[in-house]
């Protein structure tokens, strides 16, 4: 990655992880490369970049790597401040939105259990526990 100045998305194109990180591009208007990743066959720079999670999407800017959507989004922010503000800038403000952010983090994760455990009866408990969030959403 060392070899491009702009920022480099690797990311999955219907991943809601991947999607705050590319609205955070478009707010802030920052031009970037996308590379899209097979999560079926995943690539050596998705393993090398993230060997802890080998999940998208991941963020190279600058020679360096960055993991996590919300740790890449506050990343975007304080990189670019002179754009746009993502995060408000009241501390209790923040806080509040990194809550729900982090509550979103696990409602996605849930509609991924969803679609993954179909033919399970687990499926029964990741759907209730879908409408739970959904509700306080
Ligand atoms: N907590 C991570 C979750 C990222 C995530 O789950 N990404 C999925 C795509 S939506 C992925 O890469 N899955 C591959 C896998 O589970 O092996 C984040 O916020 O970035």
């Amino acid at each position: 990655m060392a070899s491009r100045n702009g920022p480099v998305l690797l990311d999955f194109w219907v991943s809601p992880f991947g999607q705050r990180v590319r609205i955070a591009m478009a707010e802030k208007g920052i031009e970037y490369e996308y590379k899209e990743e097979d999560l079926f066959n995943k690539g050596e720079l998705l393993l090398k970049s993230n060997p802890v999670h080998k999940k998208v999407p991941v963020l190279f800017h600058d020679a360096k790597t960055i993991c996590e959507s919300l740790i890449i989004m506050e990343y975007i922010d304080e990189v670019w401040s002179g754009k746009v503000k993502l995060l408000p800038s009241d501390s209790y403000q923040r806080a509040q939105a990194r809550f729900w952010a982090d509550f979103s983090s696990k409602a996605y994760e849930c509609g991924t259990r969803l679609w993954k455990l179909l033919k399970e009866e687990k499926h029964e408990a990741a759907k209730t526990e879908m409408i739970q969030m959904l509700k306080l959403f």
